[in-house]
């Protein structure tokens, strides 16, 4: 790797950092759980304003989390009508509303499918709804609509795959059709759960084939918890920046299924290796890759916001690193075959501590050098304890 002087290294971790935001979701705000139930933090977000309140904290810490992702059945409980509300709640906190994710999935009209329903009237309805969160979409001037999909089958037998990928083909074009100039739909991909025999969207290349059939405003979206075991999931990364289809990122880690672990907890490695494919595509092509990236966990265990600044810290430090690659050299090595050369180069980069270059980085934009830290000293979670603990104690705390 190149020897970095201090000051040479200071400034590319902080010219990647300028460069740099992630979205985060607002129900890693709420008490989620498993199907196993759910333990309840007297200091969770009980609405969509809150849920805003703790994505302005993490914001405020942190400098990098300015937009919030949002479920539409969660967080526009009226639709199209929540919107002035929601929005004013977030110019309140300070954050701005990010990607728009419909939900045709937890109606009972569901159980079957949504866009691959059989029932054609049930398919309108998820087409009405979609349609609605693009037009919350523009009204809170989001320029993603993001779309994950439950449909599939348990059972072989059970369902026509042909026919279903001919009904999610002709409703994502129909979709497409709705969307404002700037508008995208991203596709996201998943290859289980809850449908356990085969998902319609199982991975990235029917999700490719859908959204470019779909038209040029749809892309793919990358959720890391959405692959097999072993999946080479920078290999796809890279495929799908080659042909201009990759729209962004659901990040979070995982150990065995979509675990919805904090980003970085299980493979650090695996996050800077995603951030190496990109930023190896922007010097080898000089263009900024057009992504959007977001964070997709559920916190179940740790505190709400501590893992949401932990996560905003983790990406910040595997992104740095992976600006810290050589790669005018990595190429050259590349090229001629030296593997030993360019493995250690690539490691190199990644066994850098960035963190000192961060705290200068955070200093000099006037934020707390260690927002966890800063987190914690401020009293933030005792003071949303005693406004929320009545309100989140009436959940119930499991399923049972
Ligand atoms: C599904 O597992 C998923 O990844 C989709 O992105 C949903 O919108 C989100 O999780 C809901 O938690
Ligand atoms: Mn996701």
């Amino acid at each position: 790797m190149k020897q970095y002087i201090d000051s040479q290294l200071t400034q590319a971790v902080h010219r990647a950092l300028d460069g740099f935001q992630i979205e985060v979701p607002s129900w890693g705000f709420a008490n989620t759980g498993t199907r196993f139930g759910k333990f309840i933090q007297d200091s969770a977000a009980t609405s969509t304003a809150e849920k805003l309140q703790d994505a302005g904290q993490v914001h405020a810490l942190t400098g990098c989390c300015p937009t919030v992702a949002m479920h539409v059945l969660w967080d526009f409980p009226q639709g199209v009508e929540s919107v002035p509300e929601t929005m004013a709640a977030a110019d309140m906190y300070g954050v701005r509303i990010g990607a728009i994710n419909p939900n045709v999935f937890e109606s009972q009209i569901y159980k079957h499918g949504s866009l691959a329903n059989p029932d054609p009237n049930i398919r309108n309805e998820a087409i009405r709804h979609i349609e609605d969160c693009i037009e919350i979409a523009s009204r809170t001037a989001s320029r993603d609509i993001s779309l994950w999909f439950t449909d599939g089958s348990s059972y072989p037998g059970t369902a026509s795959i042909r026919e279903r990928k001919q009904l999610f083909t002709d409703a994502l074009a129909t979709l497409h059709g709705q969307l404002d100039g700037g508008q995208r739909l991203l596709v996201e991909y998943k290859p289980f759960e809850p449908a356990f025999y085969h998902t319609d969207i199982a991975d990235w290349g029917m999700a490719y084939i859908l959204a470019k059939a779909a038209g040029p405003q749809a892309k793919v979206l990358v959720d890391t918890g959405h692959h097999y075991q072993a999946q080479n999931i920078e290999q796809i990364v890279a495929w799908l920046l080659s042909e201009d289809m990759l729209g962004g990122f659901h990040f979070n880690d995982r150990r065995y299924a979509d675990d919805d672990l904090t980003l970085g907890s299980i493979d650090p490695y695996q996050v800077f290796r995603i951030f190496a494919e990109i930023l190896g595509y922007e010097f080898d092509t000089r263009q900024p890759a057009d992504l959007a990236y977001m964070v997709d966990q559920s916190h179940n265990l740790k505190n709400k916001v501590e893992e949401m600044i932990q996560t905003a810290v983790n990406a910040q430090e595997l992104f740095a690193k992976a600006a810290l690659i050589d790669f005018p050299q990595l190429r050259e090595h590349q090229r001629q075959a030296r593997l030993v050369e360019a493995e250690e180069l690539y490691r190199a980069a990644f066994f850098t501590d960035v963190r000192h270059a961060i705290r200068e980085w955070r200093e000099g934009k006037g934020l707390p050098s260690n927002p966890l830290d800063e987190f914690r000293e401020s009293g933030y979670t005792e003071a949303r304890a005693v406004e929320r603990g009545r309100r989140n104690r009436a959940q119930t705390a499991s399923y049972a």
